[in-house]
């Protein structure tokens, strides 16, 4: 069977739980051997509380919780709280929390690269041309400086934006987004000044006897979501491309026939490469010792955007999304399992007492009882990932063959596009000015427009399938998609991210332009129809690609035939990117309803209004097929109003 068929394959599965054939094999080994996974627990909570799914539950006092009934009485909380209010305060929470987990990875980032520009971190650092072009933005003097110094120089700057105490804009938004989004955010007053006093901002105006205002409390939404976007993701991806190399072209594999049978797995699963490259890198160096150990080498995958660093990176496989991390336990061929932080479940320890597989924690904010805790620290990070693959070689014989059963799937897949790799690209057919082929199959109509499908898995929705059906039908239309995250992770899996699948997926047009930018670029073929950007906080790459779109058209992000789509959206973060994206002007799909409904105005403004403000607005559609009629509409509009 062709790779690119796994998808209908998993379709004629017909499992509702997942749309991927290798998820479905595992879930009925799981079902065999009486393991639970997140759609068991999840079917257990059914039906899940109405008040929460609306977002009309309060629990921001001790006088609460208090819910409000969207169809009788009561209609205020204690304190004189209603629907509108408490919606807009937990959205605003929900976005804090996202931003703050984005923000929390970028900082610790930052310290690595700190430490490592000091000589105290077990880093080299990797990303001279990201050191030019960062302290470029920046406005950071680089003449006569070592790389070195010029590393460290950013990243004070950047813990300088989170230090700072007067009201100016963070200097990293005003030095990364376009001028004419710094005017209107600033005009609407939503410009973040210090990313963590922001926080603690809308912490304090978020809580009881505060701002009652839920227009006010939705302003700072938006000016949460650029916390997320500039002190998380910008400087999240900045960063971690100084101090690891920006991605280019990379052959690599996804989902989870890429464990192997003979040899020693590990899975690095969770958000930070610091954590992730030490330990590619070490598994690669004590191969050797695997081998002596009985194995014949040692398999690394990813999970998450663990594995999407590492896949942009390293070229290191992806063995699936968010929804596959505990089935790639359930094969019984995983030896250890390494997270971080974000995304890894709670239920991981427990799933691996089932199999021999070590769950190893690695930060001081991300235990789980029943890991093993390994932390890995900049100072001291080679031995602590050297003990990590030894705590694997050495599980390698606790292995019991009889459990172990590896679905024999798995799709090619390329990573590796970051802005730098498909400017890069485009280079090749004009060195001179290089996005002016992209533009021009724009204006002529073979580039339809773009959408970038980001966000994860949610045991809502089938796995996979929304993302999937979405991609196929924009495809056709000759619409360019570009993804990150577990939706990435997801394409991966279907054959969507190599050049056949461009001959598969994509309309006419759209393979004319990818064969000939994939052949002037040496692929040997077309670039993929959809191109890996990275993890969740590279979305910051999208950010980046579609200002430079905007810069050269001179217009604003609004108006260009773009959109945003999180089709499986999950965690706070998804939330919150998803206002980042809103902010800069993108309409954004989301395919799960958000706790918000219990508020017509916090509806309205999210799905209407807020496009006056910003240009950007949410629209939540379930059905993949019309969520793409939605997105091809808003194509046509924005060409039909730039005249092309
Ligand atoms: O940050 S896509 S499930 S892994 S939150 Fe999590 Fe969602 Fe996956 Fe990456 Ni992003
Ligand atoms: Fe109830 Fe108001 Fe307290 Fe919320 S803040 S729990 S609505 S009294």
């Amino acid at each position: 069977m062709s790779e690119n068929l796994y998808f209908e394959k998993g379709l004629a599965m017909g499992d509702a739980r997942s749309a991927d054939p290798a998820a479905i094999e595992v879930l009925k080994k799981a079902k065999a051997e009486g393991v639970e996974t997140a759609h068991e627990r999840y079917a257990a909570q059914l039906p899940q509380c109405g008040f929460g799914e609306l977002g009309v539950c309060c629990r921001q006092c001790l006088q609460g919780p208090c819910r409000i009934n969207p169809f009788g009485e009561p209609k205020l909380g204690v304190c004189g709280a209603d629907a509108d209010l408490i919606v807009a305060r937990n959205l605003l929470r929900t976005i804090v929390g996202g931003a703050a987990s984005h923000e929390d990875h970028a900082y610790s980032a930052i310290r690595c690269l700190y430490e490592a520009a000091q000589g105290k971190a077990d880093y080299e650092i990797k990303g001279f041309d990201k050191i030019q072009s960062v302290a470029a933005k920046l406005g950071i003097e680089t003449e006569g400086k070592e790389p070195k110094e010029v590393a460290e120089a950013i990243a004070l700057a950047a813990f300088h934006d989170f230090g700072k105490f007067d009201d100016e804009p963070m200097h990293w938004l005003t030095a990364t987004a376009p001028a004419e989004r710094v005017e209107v955010w600033q005009s609407l007053g939503v410009i973040p000044r210090n990313p963590d006093r922001e926080i603690r901002t809308a912490m304090h105006e978020s809580a009881m006897g505060v701002d009652g205002d839920p227009v006010n409390l939705l302003l700072a939404c938006l000016k949460l979501g650029l916390v997320d976007g500039y002190g998380g993701l910008q400087m999240g991806t900045d960063i971690q491309d100084i101090l690891f190399g920006t991605p280019s072209p990379v052959k690599s594999a996804a989902n989870l026939g890429v464990l192997s049978k003979d040899n020693v797995n590990i899975i690095v699963h969770g958000h930070m490469p610091e954590v992730s490259e030490k330990v590619v890198e070490w598994a690669r160096k004590l191969e050797e010792e695997a081998v002596k150990a009985g194995a014949k080498g040692i398999t690394l995958a990813g999970v998450c955007c663990s594995g999407n660093e590492v896949l942009m990176r390293q070229g290191v496989p992806s063995a699936g999304n968010f929804l596959s991390q505990e089935l790639a336990i359930i094969t019984g061929a995983v030896e250890v399992m390494v997270v971080d932080v974000q995304c890894f479940m709670p239920s991981l320890p427990k799933i691996a007492a089932c199999y021999h597989t070590k769950v190893v924690t690695t930060t001081p904010i991300g235990k789980l009882p029943g890991a093993e805790h390994v932390e890995l620290v900049p100072g001291d990070a080679d031995a602590k990932a050297q003990s990590i693959v030894r705590l694997a070689i050495d599980n390698f014989k606790n292995r019991n063959a009889a459990k172990v059963e590896i679905p024999d799937i798995c799709s090619e897949a390329w990573g590796g596009f970051s802005v730098e790799a498909i400017v890069g690209a485009l280079a090749t057919v004009d060195p001179e000015n290089p996005l002016k082929p992209l533009v021009d199959n724009i204006v002529a109509g073979n580039v339809y427009g773009a959408v970038g499908v980001v966000g994860c898995n949610n045991t809502k929705v089938r796995q996979d399938h929304q993302t999937v059906e979405l991609i196929k039908k924009l495809l056709q239309n000759n619409v360019l998609v570009v993804a990150t995250g577990c939706t990435a992770q997801a394409l991966a899996k279907y054959g969507f991210m190599t050049p056949d699948g461009a001959k598969q997926y994509a309309g006419e047009k759209l393979l004319a332009v990818l064969t000939a930018v994939g052949e002037a670029a040496g692929l040997g073929g077309p670039l993929p129809p959809v191109l890996h950007m990275g993890s969740c906080v590279d979305n910051s790459r999208i950010g980046d690609l579609l200002g430079a779109l905007a810069g050269y058209l001179n217009v604003s992000i609004k108006d260009l035939p773009v959109a945003a789509s999180a089709p499986e959206l999950q965690h706070e973060k998804a939330v919150s990117i998803g206002t980042w994206a809103v902010a800069l002007g993108v309409l954004t799909h989301v395919g799960v309803v958000p706790p918000v409904l219990g508020s017509p105005l916090v509806t309205k403004v999210l799905t209407e209004d807020v496009e006056g403000l910003v240009g950007g607005k949410f629209f939540v559609e379930l059905d993949p097929g019309k969520a793409a009629d939605t997105i091809l509409a808003h194509i046509a509009a924005k060409r039909k109003a730039l005249g092309i």
